[in-house]
Parts: structure tokens; C-alpha cells; sequence
């Protein structure tokens, strides 16, 4: 497969309302941003993703844009976006900036225009439709709860939205549409970004007929409708063809409910769509049937074929985006490590599996320190509209409150949203103001002041990692095989290039466990690579410790 500078990289994603905040408004901006880049630097991350900055009236934190050209004032102005870009470059990093245009804000100017008349020039810049039988046109249900459909009383019809309704979907099957936005995408190219991640771009082609999902009481999902219709690829052959072929660039969509085969759809190499996809698979091993905030406990041996899943099914034809975490998931070490008595053991442990696939990893923010999820007492400090909306809608189906709570513990995003902990002062560090969302209590014990001091720390950890991948070209072993597959406690699989390979050998558990090493994987010679333990004896035989981590390269 092709070389490009993407695959050799590591991302770093920046929530900026929750990083740093530099004039105690309680809101991270972009001036904090700079004021931490040496840290990124130090970190050694290549890409820095930043989510939304745009103007927005923040219905659901940035993710509802009402101007693409312009920087929300909260967050600073275009002149210190500049500054940022600028700064960033000097230290020989890059920038890829957040494409949220699968909706809009309601506040965006297309919409207000669009709500206007039926004849109105924007009106098909959205999905407008007549309600049908004195309802909504469709029992399509919205990712925040309810319907998917908002009526609008100024001309009797319904808009469809599939997030919230301050985020009114734009309406692809307009060329007119389509040509705005890859001139507002050519417009940020111009100025040098060096790509973007594309939010939910698997959604934006609908299947015009907006069948029904089935007869019934109750808003349903109707992703088959939505998700990877029928012009999507179309589409983002066209957004390639137009903006994205000209400029040496990297992007990454967000694609919801993708398979390995529909995914080879948007990055195949010949394809000309996309270079890698955030897929879900592995973000919903612990849904039961009634979705995220249904809690099942995961199963390893799930994750085991999720992940061999996609290391296979995209070899030899596309790239893997590596994450445990974002803005929208439980922090990784709370959900699939211990966030106590194995903190720095199995924060470091996910680690080294997300840097030795096949892939790009995707570091977010706080996680290389090993940051943990929230449990704030009331639904008072939560501030998530999809947490918020959730409480309100289950609570009133008479889900006990303290079921949801507890669901909301372990899935909501807030978790991922508390403000970046970078030392043991008031608010972490964070702000000299009131944060817009409480810190988490735990920031005295961790926090990046602490975690830069520590040799031993996660922080430290994950720059011997982002080293490694370039000493070792990580990134140019090829394969996937598991090591016992069934095994319930370890995840071991190996990787090869040439005549060595990649083992790597994790205990996912805060328990011993006992590893052997195939007989058939042969080795003359063992180089210990990285672990988070002293290398054990004997690698056939070995017991390894709570959430052991050991990486070697063997030679045949
Ligand atoms: O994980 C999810 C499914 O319940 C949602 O939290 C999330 O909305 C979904 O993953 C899509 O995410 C993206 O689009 C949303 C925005 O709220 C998220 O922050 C963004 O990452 C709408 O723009």
C-alpha cells in the first residue's frame, strides 16, 4: 500500500471548550490551545485534531455551526486561529480541522433563509416534507431522543433532524448544497490546514422515498434509510474529485454503523473517498439490544474478533483509524482498564495495543495521563444534551433514576468532556474562572504536572511508544494473527515484515494470567520493544501480571 505521511502519524484530539482556558471565562479557547503546544510537542503526536471552533449557538457544543467561516468569540478569533495554525506548523506539527456537514445550526443563515417560504432560494438547502396522517411525515427517531422531525408553523411543514432540533440536516441531494460547502472546505484548505475529520459523513445521503422503519407506536432507528445511502459514495467522489485530490492532505470520516466491507467503500486506496474511518464496532461491545445506555458487560474475547475483524478486513486494501476514546465516549481506562488500583498498569497497557495495529492512533485529550470518567452526583452538572434529553425521555417511561444515573456514569459523553487536568491547583489548572462543566475530582492525584514528573508515568509511556513506532517502523509490519483466540484473560497476536515479527502479549485483567507462546512461532532471537513490567523469564511459558503489557520483534 501507498506510503503517506497520515499512516506514520499520531493524532492527538483536542475537545477545545475542555482544554485550557486562558482568559477565566470557565471555557477552554484557542489561546489556551497555544499556550499547551510545547506540551503536544514534548508528547510527540503529529496531527492535532481540533473539534468545532466555529460560530455556534452550542446546542450541542460546537457540533451545530451557524457560520462555517467564522471562529466562535468564545473560543478567540480568526486572527489567533492564524496564530494557532501558524504555531503549530513552526513546531512541525499539523492541524485538521472538524467537518460537521451533515447538518448545520437552525441559526446558520441557509436555514433561516430555508424556514422562510416553500419558494424561498435556500428552501431545498434541507429536508423539508408535509406531515403525513396529522403527524410526522416518517417514525424516524433522532440520535437525542424523540423525533426525528420538527414542525415549523411559518409554512406547515416538517424539517428532518437527525440530532438535535438546532441541527436541522442539510439536504445533500442539492448541487447547489454540495458546491457551498467544498467552496467553504477549499477556503480552509487554502489557508493550510492540513485535513479533516468529517463528523457522521456516512449520513448524508438519505434514501429520498424516507420510508417508514416499520408500523408501529414510538420513534425508531431508522439507520438502514440513513446510514451509507445510496449517493453517499457518489458524493464523496465528487467532494474528492472537486477540493480534497488538490491539497496533500488527510482525512478521516466518522462513520456510524460501518462494516469492514462498507468501510473498504470509503478508503480503498483506488477509491479516491476517504483515507481512514472511525467505525463503532468496538464502541458498541458493551450495548446490549436497546442500544448505548443499555449496559452489557464486554466480553475480551468480543473485542479480540472485532479488532482481528478489521485488521484483516482492511489489509491490503485501506488504512485503520486506532481509538478507545473522544469527546463522545467513557474515558478508555474507565470502561476497559481499572481506573484504581491499576491505573498506570492498564492505562498503559491500552496503550500498547492501540499502537502497535495496522493504523493511525488517535490519542484524546487526558488520555495520556491516564484521566478517568465522572460521577457527579445529580443530573444538575451534567451538560450533554444527549445525556440531558436521555435522563428526561427514560425518566418519564419510569426508568428508575438511579438506573440511569448509573448508565449515565458509564456511557455519558460528559465523561470524556471535563476539563483537561494539568495541575494540583484550583480546577486543575484549568481556568481561573468557574469551569462550564465541574472538574473531575480526581485532579489533585492526576494531572499532567504530576505526570511530566514521573518517568514512570502513562504520559511518559506514550512518548516511548510514539518513539518506538518511528524507530521500529511500527507501521510496516502487515498481517494480523491472534494468539489464542478463545482466551478470555490475554490478548497476544503477531504482526510481520519479512522474516521478523511483532509480538505483542496483553493481560487485560488486574489478575495473574497464564501466557504460552505457540510452538510454531519460531525465534531464533527476542528484542523486548517496550512493556509496562520488567520482560518476564521465559516468553513460552510465562505468567504475567495485572494488565502486563510486553511487546517484542522476534527473528526467524
Ligand atoms: O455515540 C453516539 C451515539 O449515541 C453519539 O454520542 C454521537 O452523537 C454520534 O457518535 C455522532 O457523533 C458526532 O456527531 C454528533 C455530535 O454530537 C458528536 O459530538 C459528533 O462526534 C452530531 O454532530
Amino acid at each position: 500500500m501507498a506510503d503517506k505521511w497520515w499512516k506514520d502519524s499520531v493524532v492527538y484530539q483536542i475537545y477545545p471548550r475542555s482544554f485550557m482556558d486562558s482568559d477565566g471565562d470557565g471555557i477552554g479557547d484557542i489561546p489556551g490551545i497555544l499556550s499547551k503546544l510545547d506540551y503536544l510537542k514534548r508528547l510527540g503526536v503529529d496531527v492535532i485534531w481540533l473539534c468545532p471552533v466555529y460560530e455556534s449557538p452550542n446546542d450541542d457544543n460546537g457540533y451545530d455551526i451557524s457560520d462555517y467561516r467564522s471562529i466562535l468569540s468564545e473560543f478567540g478569533t480568526i486572527a489567533d486561529w492564524e496564530e494557532l495554525l501558524a504555531q503549530i506548523h513552526a513546531r512541525g506539527m499539523k492541524l485538521i480541522m472538524d467537518l460537521v456537514v451533515n447538518h448545520s445550526s437552525d441559526e446558520h443563515a441557509w436555514f433561516v433563509e430555508s424556514r422562510k417560504s416553500k419558494d424561498n432560494p435556500y428552501r431545498d438547502y434541507y429536508i423539508w416534507r408535509p406531515g403525513a396522517d396529522g403527524g410526522e411525515p416518517n417514525d424516524w427517531g433522532s440520535f437525542f431522543s424523540g423525533s426525528a422531525w420538527q414542525y415549523d408553523e411559518r409554512t406547515e411543514e416538517y424539517f428532518l433532524h437527525l440530532f438535535s432540533k438546532k441541527q436541522p440536516d442539510l439536504n445533500w441531494e442539492n448541487p447547489k448544497l454540495r458546491q457551498d460547502v467544498y467552496d467553504m472546505m477549499a477556503w480552509w484548505l487554502d489557508k493550510g490546514i492540513d485535513g479533516f475529520r468529517m463528523d457522521v459523513i456516512n449520513l448524508i445521503s438519505k434514501n429520498p422515498a424516507l420510508p417508514r422503519v416499520e408500523q408501529g407506536e414510538g420513534w425508531r432507528f431508522g439507520g438502514e434509510h440513513f446510514m451509507n445511502g445510496p449517493r453517499v459514495h457518489e458524493y464523496l467522489q465528487e467532494m474528492n474529485r472537486e477540493v480534497l485530490s488538490k491539497y496533500d492532505i488527510m482525512t478521516v470520516g466518522e462513520t456510524i454503523g460501518v462494516t469492514p466491507e462498507d468501510a473498504a467503500l470509503y478508503v480503498g486506496e483506488e477509491r479516491n473517498e476517504l483515507n481512514m474511518v472511525f467505525h463503532f464496532e468496538l464502541m458498541d461491545v458493551d450495548s446490549g439490544p436497546h442500544g448505548k445506555w443499555d449496559l452489557k458487560p464486554w466480553d475480551l474475547r468480543d473485542i479480540k474478533r472485532i479488532i482481528a475483524k478489521w485488521q484483516t478486513g482492511l489489509e491490503g486494501k485501506g488504512w485503520n483509524s486506532l481509538y478507545l476514546n473522544n469527546h463522545d465516549q467513557p474515558r478508555m481506562l474507565s470502561r476497559f482498564g481499572d481506573d484504581r488500583t491499576y491505573r498506570k498498569e492498564s492505562g498503559k497497557m491500552l496503550a500498547t495495543l492501540l499502537h502497535t495495529l495496522q493504523g493511525t492512533p488517535y490519542i484524546y485529550q487526558g488520555e495520556e495521563l491516564g484521566m478517568t470518567n465522572v460521577r457527579f452526583a445529580s443530573i444538575e452538572s451534567y451538560k450533554d444534551i444527549e445525556t440531558l434529553n436521555m435522563f428526561a425521555e427514560q425518566l418519564a417511561a419510569g426508568r428508575d433514576e438511579a438506573d440511569i444515573m448509573n448508565a449515565i456514569y458509564a456511557k455519558g459523553r460528559d465523561n470524556g468532556r471535563t476539563p483537561m487536568q494539568w495541575d494540583g491547583s484550583e480546577h486543575a489548572g484549568f481556568t481561573t474562572g468557574t469551569p462550564w462543566i465541574a472538574v473531575n475530582p480526581n485532579y489533585p492525584d492526576i494531572n499532567a504536572e504530576q505526570a511530566v514528573n514521573d518517568p514512570d508515568s502513562i504520559f511518559h509511556y506514550y512518548r516511548q511508544l510514539i518513539a518506538l513506532r518511528r524507530e521500529h517502523d511500527v507501521t510496516g509490519y502487515s498481517g494480523f494473527r491472534l494468539i489464542g483466540e478463545e482466551d478470555e484473560r490475554v490478548f497476544a497476536y503477531v504482526r510481520s515484515r519479512g522474516e521478523e515479527s511483532l509480538l505483542v502479549v496483553l493481560n487485560f485483567f488486574g489478575d495473574q494470567a497464564e501466557f504460552r507462546l505457540p510452538e510454531e512461532i519460531g525465534f531464533s532471537r527476542a528484542e523486548r520493544l517496550i512493556g509496562n513490567y520488567d520482560p518476564p523469564a521465559n516468553l513460552r511459558r510465562a505468567l504475567l501480571r495485572p494488565y502486563e503489557a510486553q511487546v517484542y520483534r522476534l527473528f526467524a
